[in-house]
């Protein structure tokens, strides 16, 4: 399975439209996340004591764009050495801080399904097949490296 180049731009292009409303885009991706798995809810430890999603909250908007940035750093690997490569140290400390968190293999598709909706909620009639077709891949990709670092731990 090849990552070309067409899908590497693909990502890029359409991260760089979202990039333009991050407190929107990062609070749709995060209420997607809830309104597909309410009880992930409990895991994030700046919204267990609040009764809603908190609509400008700094942390939830720094790690929701780290979930979008990463993405599209993986596709630029994927295309570049058709492998990923994220920092050991950083997958390290990803595998750790979702295992603490209570974060299981199944969630994983729940916050895939989330970004999906965001990229279409984003792109509006840019959205197409393509486009879904590649940000999956490099979810995939890097969903992987993360499962496979928190099973490391155990
Ligand atoms: C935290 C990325 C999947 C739940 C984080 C952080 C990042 C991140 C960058 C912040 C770490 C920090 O600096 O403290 C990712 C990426 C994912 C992914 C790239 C997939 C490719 C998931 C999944 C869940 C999840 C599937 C489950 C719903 C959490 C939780 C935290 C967290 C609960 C801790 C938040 C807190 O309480 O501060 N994630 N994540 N993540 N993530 Fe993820
Ligand atoms: C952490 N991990 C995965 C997805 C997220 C979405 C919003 C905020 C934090 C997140």
């Amino acid at each position: 399975l090849v990552f070309t180049e067409k899908q590497e731009a693909l990502v890029k292009e359409s991260w760089e439209i979202l990039k333009q409303d991050i407190p929107k885009y990062s609070l749709h991706f995060f209420s997607q996340i809830l309104e597909i798995a309410p009880a992930a809810k409990g895991l994030f430890s700046f919204l267990r004591d609040s009764d809603e999603v908190p609509q400008n909250n700094p942390k939830l908007k720094a790690h929701a764009v780290k979930v979008f940035k990463m993405t599209c750093e993986t596709a630029i690997q994927l295309r570049e050495k058709g492998k990923v490569v994220v920092a050991d140290t950083t997958l390290q400390y990803l595998g750790s801080i979702h295992r603490k968190s209570g974060v299981i293999d199944p969630h994983f598709e729940v916050v895939k399904e989330a970004l999906l909706r965001t990229l279409k909620e984003g792109l509006g009639e840019r959205y197409n097949e393509e486009v879904e077709g590649a940000w999956s891949e490099a979810y995939d990709h890097l969903a992987i490296a993360i499962k496979t670092e928190m099973k490391h731990e155990e």
